[in-house]
């Protein structure tokens, strides 16, 4: 079982994570858990305060440091008691590292995770300087806080755990695809308001819908993500 534990203000947010589809079964049959720490339940005053002006100005408000740093050692005393030798901290920043697949299946090898998930303008500086390991975006655009960025890393990671996908087969198409975009999909009806579905794919010969796959897979990737395909063999 691998071992999550978020820090956020929003705890209730992650339920959209945990009960549904891949991710809430694999929860229920014990793939992972996950834990969630508020760190308004850290804070040193009655109004449960967390967010304070910045020094020399700025707009908007920074996250305190002291509840944050307490929710994240509550959460490794956590994982310690749970057999996780040296848990890392991933905090999810737009100034991070971008996610990648290749990123996902590195974090997926840990027994388990600590995501810290920001809200306001940021996170005072000592968190990061006492408490993250690293700093992950996902992507160069601006969303309102790190939940949503923080379950978007943790979907990516759950379902690269063994059992958590029912079929092996998905896994295997894509690492077998890997790389590229996604080849045209169909099902029934092989009419639809006068679209049929490639004849290739109803005609039984698995090397020629291989190929056609490959082809389309490749066709697509050249026109939307050239990009992908600059730095690869073959
Ligand atoms: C200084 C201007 N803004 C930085 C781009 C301030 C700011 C905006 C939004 C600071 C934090 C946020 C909230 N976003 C995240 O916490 C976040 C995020 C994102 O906005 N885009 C891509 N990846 C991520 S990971 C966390």
């Amino acid at each position: 079982m691998k071992r999550y534990d978020v820090v956020s203000i929003f705890p209730d947010m992650f339920d959209a994570l945990t009960g549904y589809g891949v991710t809430g079964r694999g929860r229920d049959k014990g793939d992972y858990e996950l834990v969630v720490w508020n760190p308004r339940d850290f804070s040193s005053d009655q109004r449960r305060t967390v967010d304070d002006r910045p020094f020399g100005g700025g707009a908007g408000m920074v996250m305190m440091a002291e509840p944050i740093v307490r929710s994240i050692r509550a959460a490794k005393a956590r994982q310690k008691s749970c057999g996780v030798g040296d848990p890392k901290t991933v905090a999810l920043t737009p100034a991070g590292v971008p996610l990648t697949q290749r990123l996902a299946k590195t974090l997926t090898a840990m027994d388990g995770l600590i995501l810290l998930a920001g809200r306001y303008e940021g996170i005072d500086q000592r968190v990061f300087d006492l408490e993250v390991d690293l700093e992950v975006s996902v992507g160069d655009y601006v969303v309102s806080g790190g939940e949503l960025p923080a379950m978007v890393l943790l979907d990516s990671l759950i379902r690269l755990i063994p059992g958590v996908l029912n079929d092996d087969k998905s896994i295997v198409e894509e690492s077998h695809s890997d790389g590229l975009l996604e080849y045209p999909q169909y099902t029934r009806p092989e009419v639809f308001e006068g679209l049929s579905v490639p004849k290739v794919l109803l005609s039984g010969n698995h090397k020629e819908i291989d190929d056609w796959k490959k082809k389309e897979a490749l066709e697509k990737t050249k026109f939307v993500r050239p990009d992908l395909l600059e730095a690869k063999p073959g």
